[in-house]
């Protein structure tokens, strides 16, 4: 393993010059692009004549500082010292790319035939020699050369100039005048169908919109368009902020590494959260692409306009930018929902990271290669912290620290830190206790028990948070806990509570005992609770809480119960009359939201469970899941099929209530494809029948998770019908990645070889091996070892492609301390056999700390 370099928060030093201005011109080759940069610099630190200039895997044609060529430097593989340096200069630098070469998919590349960039985290040192750190804030002038067989020719900001040379190409100018770090600058050049929209802003300024997206699929872009304007007006209503140039346009790609990249009035985007209709695009699909557009423009102020002095500081925007697009989701539609959405991911993929050797906080101390730290911790828990100043301040409170925030920063490149001085001093608080959250990883537990006194009751809670992989020693912190109260007398006492010590006591006086309490409504903090309810309490509250994730989280308590004691009999345990009764009541008389109705009747997935056992019972968890869905589907065989044929299917509009119905209509036919009894006609039908991809891809999916004999054929037909689509080409490998016997092996491979499945597209291969190894976990666990044998060898297959990828397929085995001795050997020794190889900086990292931290 090659010994990757590890930087340190604290170690910040600023930059000894900055660039105030950058003229870039590029001239497009598929394989050797020749750039030139030409910056002007200013001493920044008294004293100082030196300069590092970030640079990878360019060549190097001249460096010139005043129009000398600089010989005062040292140069090493990933960039060189300048010395000898005046208090002011230019430098000119001239390079040369290969994008075709270019599979890592950052700095310039080409996808599908048309050049692209992404410079986020640190890519803008694979184009041109830079300061490549975000307090470096510069204008940036881009100039773009190419054929005149490329129509459109993009980069950041306002398009100044168009000329045509006179060797017959093209040369287009392009100036953005707000200063930037170099991470935000893009650059796109290609034959796209051009979708065009406007937008007015509060002030009365006119904003054009623009879509880039591949030739013939211009009107699937639609739908992203308006979701943005939505986006636009959400930001102006709820923040009072507005987008400040003439022009915004996102360019749709399907080689990206990500969901998408917020650069400075150039978004690019993985197609498939921008490409949308009824016949590829399902529910689900389109919820993310209207959050993913929110979430890349509110980057604008929350990102670009407002940056991060340093990557540690990621959360800054990350984390505050996911609560944004968060809040903006719940507006668009079932609060509930979202909110329920938000609560899976911490409970299984962040919960997992905190108990994994990659555990770190929000604002991680020490990184080795920064894109391994885009994290759920840093986004998802990042927008945990945030979401918990919002309520411990209130939304006006909020909002008057955001506006200071703004007020102070605009312009300016700053830290968590400077985040939350703006929030304590514009409400007079202190978030001192508070700030916890921002340096220490792991998973609070709080325990809660209720006692009756003379007065009234008692509520104890213990706050723990145990030791992580990073951090030994762990401080009790500032927490919301939004309660409700249910009391023998029928009382009903909600507020919030401000938990900050390992012990503390709160008096409600004049309830009285029983009381059945909800702890966490709304999901206030991110922690584990531990309180000893009784089954009729759970169902008491899956029915009764005022809060609708507190009902959902009742009946997950109450499933979570049953596998619990499963586990520990050794059987399945029975699931009590009266649970199934509730059960029935949710069937036959579904609640007004038919969406939440349909989370109340599903079972917590794997992932939820096995983050709640030290050592996780694979087998049994997995057995008890099948059990009882099995039984819910015989038991319940006639509700849901009255259920079913009430919901009758409409022509397809993504509406809140379509989607809630689609949602629920699905969940039956999930239970009834179990069921021996239902006729194929049933889902025949409804799969032959649909207008739309959601009721399809249903019927298949609901096929694999009942191990439904006709799987293979209507997926084999799904394919034949479908399978030039690289959307619905994905879809089905997702389908096949998810059976859950052993012929996915099989199965996987023959995808693999099919000619759509390319391993130089990050979309094709998670759609088959991420799928496989995240959400398969009856096969990658399977108990010969088959699965984890499967997963590294795609690993060191897709690490000399593309790192980015192949450091986050790896996620599942990075766990193995958390399995039984024989299990836990068999993905350690896979880990071991990928670790004898020649491996990148970024899965270096990982198997370092997994296998030696
Ligand atoms: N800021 C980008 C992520 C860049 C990841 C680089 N490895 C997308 C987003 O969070 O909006
Ligand atoms: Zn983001």
């Amino acid at each position: 393993m090659s010994a990757n370099i590890a930087k340190r928060r604290l170690d910040y030093q600023r930059a000894t010059y900055q660039v105030q201005q950058i003229e870039l011109e590029f001239e497009l080759h598929p394989t050797a692009t020749r750039v030139l940069a030409v910056s002007q610099l200013q001493r920044h630190v008294v004293g100082a004549d030196t300069l590092w200039l970030d640079g990878q895997q360019l060549t190097l044609v001249s460096l010139q500082v005043n129009g000398v060529e600089w010989s005062q430097k040292t140069q090493n593989d990933d960039g060189i010292l300048l010395s000898g340096l005046p208090e002011q200069f230019e430098l000119k630098v001239r390079t040369v790319l290969d994008p075709a070469a270019n599979s890592a998919l950052e700095g310039l590349y080409l996808s599908n035939g048309a050049y692209c960039t992404q410079c986020e985290a640190e890519g803008f040192r694979r184009i041109t020699f830079y300061p490549d750190r975000p307090d470096v804030m510069a204008v940036f002038t881009t100039h773009i050369i190419a054929n005149d067989s490329i129509p459109f020719l993009l980069s950041n900001g306002n398009l100044i100039a168009k000329h045509q040379l006179a060797d017959g190409r093209v040369r287009v100018s392009w100036h953005d005048p707000f200063p930037k770090p170099s991470y935000l600058f893009a650059l796109v050049a290609g034959d796209f169908d051009e979708l065009c929209g406007d937008f007015v802003t509060q002030s009365g300024r006119q904003v054009a919109l623009k879509f880039y997206v591949d030739k013939g699929q211009g009107a699937k872009a639609t739908f992203a368009l308006e979701a943005l304007k939505r986006a636009m007006r959400f930001d102006e209503e709820v923040y009072g902020l507005e987008y400040d140039l003439d022009i915004y346009m996102v360019v749709a790609v399907d080689f990206f590494n990500m969901g998408a990249m917020e650069n400075k009035g150039l978004n690019v985007f993985n197609s498939k959260f921008v490409l949308a209709d009824a016949a590829t695009a399902t529910d689900t699909d389109y919820f993310n692409i209207e959050s993913i557009i929110a979430h890349e423009y509110f980057h604008n102020w929350t990102g670009n306009r407002v940056t991060c002095r340093d990557w540690f500081q990621l959360s800054l925007k990350e984390g505050l930018t996911v609560f944004r697009d968060q809040q903006f989701s719940a507006a668009m539609g079932s609060a509930t929902l979202c909110r329920i959405d938000a609560v899976k991911t911490i409970r299984t993929a962040q919960f997992a990271e905190d108990a994994s050797p990659m555990a770190h906080p929000i604002r991680p101390d020490v990184v080795e290669e920064m894109n391994n730290f885009y994290t759920v911790t840093v986004y998802d828990k990042g927008a945990e912290v945030i979401r918990m100043q919002h309520t411990l301040l209130g939304a006006e409170g909020f909002r008057r620290g955001m506006d200071l925030y703004f007020q102070r920063h605009d312009g300016q490149a700053v830290t968590c830190d400077d985040f939350l001085a703006a929030m304590q001093d514009a409400n007079q608080v202190d978030l001192g206790q508070f700030s916890l959250w921002y340096s220490q990883s792991g998973t609070p537990e709080l325990t809660a028990k209720l006692e009756q006194t003379s007065t009234g009751v008692q509520l104890h809670l213990q706050q723990q948070t145990p030791a992580t992989a990073d951090q030994p020693n762990k401080q009790p912190v500032l927490l919301p806990l939004r309660y409700e109260l249910h009391d023998a007398n029928g009382r009903i006492e909600t507020g919030i509570l401000q938990c900050s010590g390992a012990q503390q006591v709160f008096c409600f006086d004049g309830l009285k005992m029983p009381v059945v309490p909800v702890l966490l409504a709304d999901f206030s903090a991110p922690v584990k609770l531990n309180y000893a309810y009784q089954t009729d309490e759970l169902l008491y509250l899956c029915q009764h809480a005022h809060d609708g994730v507190a009902r959902w989280d009742a009946m997950q308590q109450l499933w979570s119960d049953l596998v619990r004691q499963s586990v520990q009999q050794q059987q399945i345990a029975t699931i009590p009359a009266q649970m199934l009764d509730v059960l029935r009541q949710f069937i036959q008389q579904p609640l007004a939201d038919l969406a939440f109705t349909a989370e109340l009747l599903t079972l917590p997935g794997y992932d939820t469970l096995a983050e709640q056992y030290a050592e996780i019972p694979v087998e049994m968890i997995l057995s008890a899941l099948e059990h009882y869905q099995q039984q819910l589907a015989e038991t319940f065989a006639a509700d849901w099929l009255a259920l079913y044929q009430r919901l009758l299917p409409v022509p397809y509009v993504y509406t809140e209530q379509q989607v809630g119905l689609r949602a629920l209509r699905n969940t039956a036919l999930r239970y009834l494809l179990r069921c021996n009894n239902t006729p194929a006609s049933l889902w025949q039908q409804q799969y032959t029948e649909a207008d739309n991809m959601t009721d399809k891809l249903a019927v298949l999916q609901g096929l694999v998770r009942a191990g439904h004999a006709e799987t293979s054929r209507m997926l084999q037909q799904f394919l034949q019908q479908h399978g030039d689509n690289v959307q619905l080409f994905d879809k089905h490998s997702a389908l096949v990645a998810s059976i859950g016997d052993n012929s996915v092996f099989g199965l996987m491979d023959m995808v693999a070889q099919t000619a759509l499945f390319d391993w130089k597209n990050p979309n094709r291969v998670r759609a088959l091996y991420a799928v496989f190894g995240q959400q398969n976990p009856a096969m990658f666990h399977q108990a010969d070892g088959e699965g984890y044998q499967r997963l590294t060898s795609v690993i060191a297959k897709a690490d000399s492609i593309n790192p980015q990828l192949a450091s986050r397929l790896v996620t599942p085995l990075l766990s193995f301390r958390r399995f039984a001795p024989k299990r836990q050997a068999l993905m350690r020794q896979a880990l071991e056999q990928l670790s004898q190889q020649q491996l990148s900086p970024d899965l270096s990292e990982k198997l370092g700390k997994a296998l030696h931290g």
